[in-house]
This record gives structure tokens, sequence and C-alpha cells, in this order.
């Protein structure tokens, strides 16, 4: 660890997590103690802009006032019940997010992961209840590139080997496609046994891979042509993050199966949901799937305002026009160590190009200096990912800093 730009009160905290805890990420050298809207707060008191948002969790702002609200309302009056009985909240919940996405239902669950794999579950039992595939001979097909998460399930579909590596065995029934590929997708569908197609609209981690456009429109039409479900994994690009509600809007694209996550709590708590029709819904009855905490009131206080303040501030059209404005503001710098910028409202990623093996690592912490958070995916990319809330003078602020960072590389 380079403790050197670090203050001893940083140090401190980090070599605790050292020590006693689990070395399964990296993070930039920053201790954050406090957060509100689109800034972050280190233990030494300095100001950040954040332009993670943890990995889009955080759309509207750090510790958004009426979402707290809501948490502390709840928290007051009732947490968690299990699903052995009712709560007075569910069924609103139920109600509200069916109705703010137009499906039927919804399964709530907690992390992105397990919103994942209800996806799958969901798609097998359609599989073999509906579609009348064999038992336990059903397929879903993924994308190259893709990332759900961590379990067994995220990971036998992965093509990283950090992902994988070590892990195995791994759960069969599951295939690759290239992304972006409706050719490799058609071919792969001619197979009867396939029951789903599960892909990202935009593939965040891989380093916010944009497909072309049309590519989701032909993926709904050759699901439907196949009768294969199109279960769309919105956990990181749905919720206003790509300047429309769902990124299918983008192309009107309805999948069959709809998985959100992160931002449908704020931030605030693990809260994700799996909607879908009854046709693949009801299938799974009573004691079949489920989790402690999914569906708690708590949660579903939470995800209703969550959603309300996506509405009520705009954050839609603020979040298209904002990511309008960086991608122009970031292309006038012309620098020679960027490559590519790309992205669609506040999904956005940087390609460092440079001589210096690590140079994304260190533009990041040349930005941190300069009060900007930020952090490299596979090497050389940067997601550049504000809260959606951001101004358009906290942007040119922000590219300010951003081309005052790259100079650093000149050295
Ligand atoms: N789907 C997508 C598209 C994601 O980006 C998940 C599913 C899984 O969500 P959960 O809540 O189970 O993490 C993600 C997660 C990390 C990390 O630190 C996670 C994500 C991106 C970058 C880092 O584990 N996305």
């Amino acid at each position: 660890m380079d403790t050197s730009i670090l203050s001893l009160k940083s140090a401190a905290y980090i070599q605790l997590e050292e020590q006693f805890g689990a070395h399964n990420y990296h993070p930039i050298p920053v201790v954050l103690e406090r957060g509100e809207g689109i800034f972050l707060y280190d233990v030494d008191g300095k100001r950040y802009f954040d332009f993670l948002s943890g990995y889009s969790a955080v759309n509207q702002g750090h510790c958004h006032p009426k979402i707290v609200n809501s948490l502390i309302e709840q928290a007051k009056k009732l947490t968690l019940t299990s699903r052995a009985f009712h709560n007075n909240l569910l069924g609103k919940y139920e109600q509200f997010i069916t109705q703010y996405f137009g499906y039927d239902k919804v399964l709530p669950m907690n992390t992105g992961v397990e919103g994942g794999e209800t996806a799958i579950k969901l798609a097998r039992r359609w599989a073999y209840t509906q579609k009348g595939i064999e038992a336990n001979k059903a397929k879903v097909i993924f994308a190259e590139g893709n990332f759900w998460g961590r379990t067994l399930a995220a990971i036998s579909s992965s093509t990283d080997p950090s992902s994988y590596h070590n892990f195995g065995p791994f759960l069969p029934g599951f295939e690759l496609v290239p992304y972006n590929d409706t050719a490799a997708l058609e071919k792969s569908f001619e197979d009867p046994n396939v029951c789903a197609f599960m892909v990202e609209p935009i593939q965040g981690e891989a380093g916010v891979v944009i497909p072309d456009e049309g590519y989701l429109l032909k993926v709904r039409e050759l699901c439907t042509k196949y009768n294969v479900l199109f279960i769309a994994d919105e956990i990181q690009t749905g919720l206003a993050r790509t300047g429309k509600m769902l990124a299918c809007d983008h192309e009107n694209v309805r999948p069959d199966i709809l998985i959100l996550g992160k931002a449908l709590s704020g931030g605030i708590l693990p809260v994700s949901a799996v909607l879908a029709d009854d046709f693949i819904m009801l299938n799974i009855r009573p004691g079949e799937h489920g989790s402690t905490y999914g569906g708690n009131p708590l949660a579903c206080a939470v995800a209703i305002t969550a959603l309300t303040v996506l509405k009520e501030e705009n954050m839609v059209e603020n979040a298209e026009a904002m990511g309008d404005l960086l991608r122009a503001e970031l292309t006038k710098l012309q620098s020679p160590y960027i490559t590519t910028i790309r992205g669609k409202g506040l999904l956005n990623a940087i390609v460092i190009k440079h001589d210096r093996p690590n140079a994304s690592w260190d533009l990041c912490l040349a930005l941190k200096e300069r009060g900007l958070l930020a952090k490299p995916t596979h090497g050389d990319k940067i997601r550049f990912a504000p809260p959606l809330s951001i101004s358009k003078n906290q942007i040119l602020e922000c590219v300010g800093i951003i081309a005052d960072a790259l100079e650093t590389l000149k050295d």
C-alpha cells in the first residue's frame, strides 16, 4: 500500500481493513465518512465529487433526505416480518412498482445477483412448465463480457477469469454468444432447449460497452420468434442512469423479465426486484423461492421513495442532458491519453492510452488529489457516472478537474 499521499488517520483505517478484512477488493486509497448529494467527504473533511455513485446505486445522490426520512420513519415502526406473515407495505409496494414499470407482478429480493438468480429460476421453471422443455435440459444464453455478480451461478456465465478462475465446478445449462452479435444469437436460438437470453442493455462492468443501435430491438424480435424469454439485467443501466427510466426504453423494447437493483433503494440498503407478467411469474408457487429479507417493510418504504424521487426530481431528463454535456466537454479536451469517450446519459467511460502500464490508476489518484473520485475497470477504462442530480456548472467544474489531472500523465 502506498500511503505517502494519505493522512495518518486515513492510513490507520486502511490498515485495519488490510489486517482484519478479506482481500477481495483493491480500493482507491480514500477513506470516506460522509456523503451528501453528489459529494463525498473523507475522514479529514476533504470534499470529493463522486463519479462512481456506488456503481450506480446512488443515482438519487448520497443520503437523499426524502429516502433517509422514509428509512427512519419505517425503521421506527417495523423492519422485518419475514414472509411467514403479511405486512402492511408489501402489497402497496408491489402495486406501486408493477404500475411504475408496467408488469403484472414483482418478486422482491435484496441484492442484484439474487435478482439475476431469480430471473433464471423463473425462466427455467417457465421452460419446463410452459415451453415443454425436457427436465433439466433448459439452456440460458448470456453475452460474453457479462457481469451480474459473484455467486456460483453468476460466475458460471462469466468470461472474466478474475471472476471464475479456481472457483469451479460451474453450473451447467449456460451458453455464451458474443455481445452485440444478433446472428450468433439467432444461431443459438435454433436449439429448442434454449429458454432465455439474459443481457445487460449496456455492459457496465465490462467498461460501458454500448451495442449498436437496433441491437435490443433485434434481440426482442428474435426472442419472440423463437419463444425465448428476454431477460434484461437493468441493475446498473436502469432507474434513469442512461437518460431513460430503463436503458431498454432507448429502443422501446419491453423485456419479458426485468431485473432491477442498486438505485432501487438509492444506495440505502440492498433492494432488488424481478418483474414479469403472470404467465412467467405464476409458475412459482409457495415455498419454491424467496429470501428472509426479500419484501421487508423497510425495503418497501425505501424503494417507493427512491422511485418517487427519480420522477419528482426529473432525473431521467437531467441524466440525458448532463451526459451529453459531459461527453461534449471531454471531447473538447482533445487529450492524447483518451482514445475513447463513450456512454449514454450519465453512464460513461473513457479509455486511457499511455506508455505507463498503470496510467488509469495513476489518473484516478490524480483525480482524487483534485477532489474527484473515480475507479478504473479492466485496466484502461475509467467510468464517469456521477449521481443524477449533478448540475451543469458542476459538470464543467469536474471536466476542469479531469483536464488538470490528465496533465499529470505528461511527466
Ligand atoms: N448486474 C449488473 C449489471 C451489475 O452491474 C450486478 C448485477 C450484481 O449486483 P449485486 O448487488 O449483487 O452486487 C451488478 C453489480 C462489486 C461491483 O463491487 C458490482 C457491480 C459493478 C462493479 C463492482 O461487486 N455491479
